[in-house]
């Protein structure tokens, strides 16, 4: 080949490349003008592939004209999933729900206290006691307690919810209780004013379901390996079952250190509250299992933005029927309490 001829060649690359950029050009500016939706757009490039002869392969069409375009199978999906309803995106204001005298998510932090599991009426009316006394007034205790051993201690079950109700009525507080079948979900409002889902039921699709069903508040708590997405998606079975009333509540993940019985996610606290309009508690028992620790991590959680933070609080803990090894007594929650409040984040 000629030095002659290359140039010609040369010269015409340069030309048909600079009309093709005008035409695209063109071809970016027509689309822009169509306004089309994802879907739309997928279909345009379906009947633009379409004019593919047998020279250039239709998939080859496809490709040069999504990428040309900005049509990817991603992008389009992307614009096609809607926001989450839990989500900052649906709805920028904070949820806030009203428990008696204390408003969760409103600005104002909240300590939920009490026993891990409902044991007598005589033990929830001295935890009670000694809570209503100290100023909290949000009270949890177990009924139904999933244990990893099926033959730990069970719970009392609705005998349980019950005597929650006695002691709140006489005290004027409100509870949290445990919930893990579907069918005791409607029951459930009868007794108490939160239902609790616990960390291994986060992903019990048909519990999250019926607890949407219904207008009791909930507290959703994290799955012990679950992602925030997965923690999110599943607050969304509830809240688009109709029940907005939902609270979700980090509770430690599973991880291979072993100093605590499971690792608190303080960087969940943020994120969550940052992606979702929900109020966002954290349990500094089940997460840390070490007493010493809890007022710390409580403040952390605190300081993080937490809209509340939860701890087990029981008469005497080395009797306790459950995790009797990080249940506070009287005297160390009061000295907790104290802690949390002398930073002033509570
Ligand atoms: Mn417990």
């Amino acid at each position: 080949m000629n030095q002659n001829h290359t140039e010609v060649l040369e010269r015409q690359l340069r030309d048909v490349s600079h009309q093709m950029l005008e035409l695209v050009q063109e071809q970016v500016r027509i689309v822009q003008e169509l306004k089309l939706s994802p879907s739309e757009m997928q279909e345009l490039l379906d009947k633009l592939a379409g004019l593919a002869d047998e020279k250039l392969e239709k998939k080859y069409v496809r490709d040069l004209f999504g990428v040309v375009l900005g049509i990817t199978t991603e992008t389009v999906k992307a614009k096609e999933r809607k926001p989450l309803l839990v989500s900052r995106v649906h709805q920028q204001e904070d949820t806030i729900i009203d428990l008696g005298e204390v408003r969760v998510g409103g600005g104002t932090p909240v300590m939920v206290a009490g026993p891990c599991a409902v044991e007598s009426y005589e033990q929830v009316r001295q935890v009670a006691a000694v809570l209503k006394a100290a100023g909290v007034t949000v009270l949890r205790g177990g009924a139904f307690k999933p244990r990893t051993s099926p033959y730990e201690f069970q719970g009392l079950g609705i005998d349980g919810l019950k005597i929650l109700k006695e002691v709140a009525a006489e005290f004027g507080m409100q509870t949290i209780s445990e919930i893990v079948h579907p069918a005791h979900v409607e029951l459930a409002g009868e007794y108490i004013d939160v239902i609790q889902i616990g960390a291994r039921n986060m992903q019990n699709f048909e519990l999250l379901k019926a607890a949407g069903e219904v207008q009791t508040p909930v507290l959703l708590k994290r799955g012990l390996a679950a992602t925030l997405e997965e923690f999110l998606h599943a607050a969304e079975y509830i809240v688009s079952r109709g029940n907005r009333q939902v609270m979700l509540i980090e509770r430690g993940i599973r991880t291979y250190e072993r100093a605590t019985r499971n690792t608190l996610d303080i960087s969940a606290v943020p994120i969550l509250k940052q992606e979702s309009h929900l109020p966002v508690l954290v349990d500094v028992t089940h997460s840390t299992g070490r007493k010493e620790i809890m007022a710390p991590c409580a403040k952390a959680a605190l300081a993080a933005g937490a809209d509340g933070v939860m701890v087990e609080v029981h008469p005497n803990p080395a009797a306790a029927l459950s995790d009797a090894a990080q249940q506070l007594d009287f005297e160390a929650f009061g000295r907790f309490y104290a802690e949390v409040k002398r930073s002033g984040l509570l």
